[in-house]
This record gives C-alpha cells, structure tokens and sequence, in this order.
C-alpha cells in the first residue's frame, strides 16, 4: 500500500558547477543513474553534499521536534497499555532523530551546528509539528495521519542515493508503520465508541487532514528542489505524486472508520482513478514556515529549554570521556 513505483522526473543533461571537474560529475551522475549507492568518502558535487545536509538535517529536526506533541500526551493517556505504547512510539522518534543526525554527520557537519541551526530558528522543521494535541483523539490523527503521510514520503527514500541516509530509512520506515498503526487503532476504537468520542475522532480528522495534506510541500509548480533532488535520485517522486498517493490511500480508511473528509469537493475521479481534492490554502502552510503556526513558538521553546537542561549532561559526559582518554595514554 505504502510503496514506490517507477522513477518518472530528473532526466536532465548533467551540468558540472564552477571549480568541479566535468569528468567528475558526468561520472557521478553515472554511478547515480546505475543505482549506485554514494558513501561519504566518494567524490560528490558539493550541491549535493548541500542538499543531503539540508533535506537529513531537516528530516532529524523533525523527528525531535514531533516528539513534543505526543509527548504532551503520555502522562495524560487513557490507559497503562496506551502509555506504555505512547512512551515506545515517542522513544523511536528519538531514535529517529539519532539516525538522521548521524546520516548528516557523514557529510562532514557536526550535530552541535545542526542543533545550533535548529534552536536559532535558521533551521526548518515539518510545518505539522506546529500545531497542537488538544484531545486524546489527536494523538490518534498523528499517528494514522502525519505517520500515514510520513510512511508514504519516506519508503522511497530507502532506495535513496545516498548510503547513510537510504540505510537509516529502511530502520525508520519499518518502525513508522507500527506508528501508523497503532494511530489508526485509537481512530477505530474511538469511532466505534460513544457518540461523544466519535465527536471527538470526527474533530481531530478536521484538524490534521490539510496540514497532513500540506506536510508533503509546495506543490510540483513551486517546488525548488524537486527536479534537482530527482535527478540525483535522492527524491524519487515529486511532492504532488507522493500527496496524491496518500489521498488515494487514506480516503477509504477515513470511509472505513465511518469517518468524513472534511473537503466538500472531494471526489473519485473515474478517469483517472483517483481522488480529487479542492485546492489546499497555501497561505496557511507558508505562514507556518514562516514561525507564525499556531505552536511554532513553543515548540522551538521546548526544545531550547531540553539544550539548557541537558548542558550539564553533555559536559559530564565529555569530562568522563576525556579523562579515560587520558587514563588510556598513560597506561600505554
Ligand atoms: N515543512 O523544494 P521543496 C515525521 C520546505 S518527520 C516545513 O519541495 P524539498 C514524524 C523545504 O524544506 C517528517 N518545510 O523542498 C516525526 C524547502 O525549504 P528550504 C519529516 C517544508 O526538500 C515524528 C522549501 O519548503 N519528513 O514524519 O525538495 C512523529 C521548498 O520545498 C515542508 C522529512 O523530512 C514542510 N512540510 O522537499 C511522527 C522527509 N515541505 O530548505 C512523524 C524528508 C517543504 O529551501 N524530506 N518545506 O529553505 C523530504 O522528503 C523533503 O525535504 C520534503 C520537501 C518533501 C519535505
């Protein structure tokens, strides 16, 4: 359901930027057009180092920062299972973020800078994260929904050119498919419950769906990146297929909760055998991007509030290591 088909952009002629040889480049475009993998010591044209660094580094910002929503959650879920489950999923985002920061490293930037670029606000982080876990039944809507959309964006990047990262996301991907599924199984116990937590399913589908929608990016048209990341197969679809594939995929789960889509002019579409959706409000995703979602803020506090808390744990950790270093030294 969550998988790829073929590769359909990125077939432009190869371009060798200033100060890089243009053997080199039509040679790494080769080995990326023969499904090569890149590893971190192989020739690769600093643009793509740039890409790589931006997309992983934003990616492990993710996943830390999309902690805090369900973490909101875990002293306040309905039952020992729910809390213990809730505790498991937001320890793998952790992890998450770990994997990627290391994929990043890789590439020659160190975690501190990353970091640096993410509590300054320099940084970006998937607009989703900005919004807020009012009720039990959003923590439900993240998963089915944004794990959903997540699942869909990130099994194709398993095939991704790069090594490091490609690697990580077979790891990640297999534990976001449990995270999807435990969000649809909230969504279905509480849809098939009282007429309050139906009420209360209905509302949090209302919520998430067209920021899960927008979670994708900009559409194809204003997309910078697209066609550049396809050819060096680090994207393998555009924003709008990999958007299109989750509408078609969600829609009948929604139909099968017993659930409503809330865009009135959503519509199968025989022709094409899809399902087509109204027009997604852009100013709403650009005015996220833009610090002014409804929890950007207080999210970037938590996380600069988690660096100061956790500075005297790194210093520790770093006068631990340096004196068994030293230890080492003088017994050899
Ligand atoms: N939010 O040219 P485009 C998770 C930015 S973690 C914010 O299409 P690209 C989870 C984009 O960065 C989910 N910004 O860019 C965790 C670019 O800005 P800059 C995260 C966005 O890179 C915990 C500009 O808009 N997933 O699922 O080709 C719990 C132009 O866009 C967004 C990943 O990071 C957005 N939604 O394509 C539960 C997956 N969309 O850098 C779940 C890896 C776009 O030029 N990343 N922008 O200033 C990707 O696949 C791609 O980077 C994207 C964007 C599809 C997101």
């Amino acid at each position: 359901m969550y998988t790829q088909a073929l590769d359909t952009h990125g077939k432009e002629p190869v371009v060798a930027a200033a100060g890089e040889s243009a053997a080199h480049a039509a040679r790494f475009q080769s080995r990326v057009d023969a499904d090569e993998k890149i590893e971190p010591k192989d020739w690769m044209p600093d643009a793509y180092r740039q890409t790589l660094i931006r997309q992983i580094s934003q990616h492990a910002h993710s996943e830390i920062v999309g902690m805090l929503p369900e973490g909101n959650w875990i002293t306040r879920a309905p039952s020992l299972r729910r809390k213990a489950v809730l505790i498991a999923k937001v320890q793998d985002e952790g992890g998450h973020g770990m994997y990627l920061y290391s994929a990043a490293e890789t590439l020659g930037v160190t975690r501190d800078h990353l970091f640096e670029q993410l509590l300054s606000g320099a940084a970006k982080y998937s607009s989703i994260f900005n919004y807020p876990t009012l009720t039990w039944a959003d923590v439900g809507a993240i998963g089915w929904l944004v794990d959903g959309a997540a699942i869909m964006n990130q099994i194709p990047i398993c095939r991704c050119s790069y090594g490091p990262y490609a690697r990580a996301m077979v790891r990640i991907c297999k534990e976001e498919s449990f995270h999807q599924r435990q969000g649809f199984e909230i969504m279905l116990t509480l849809a098939q419950g009282t007429a309050a937590q139906r009420l209360m399913a209905q509302e949090a589908l209302n919520h998430w769906w067209w920021p899960s929608v927008m979670m994708f990016g900009p559409s194809d048209a204003d997309s910078k990146h697209t066609a550049q990341s396809m050819r060096w197969k680090i994207k393998r679809f555009s924003n709008d297929e990999l958007r299109q594939k989750f509408i078609d995929v969600t829609v009948p789960q929604a139909h099968f909760l017993g659930l409503t889509i809330p865009d009135a002019q959503l519509r199968w579409d025989e022709a094409t055998q899809h399902y087509i959706g109204g027009p997604i409000d852009w100013s709403e995703f650009n005015a996220v991007l833009k610090g002014n979602g409804p929890c950007n803020r207080e999210r970037l506090q938590a996380r600069r509030t988690a660096w100061e808390a956790g500075r005297w744990v790194r210093e520790a950790a770093s006068a631990h290591a340096e004196k068994l270093a030293a230890r080492t030294t003088q017994a050899a």
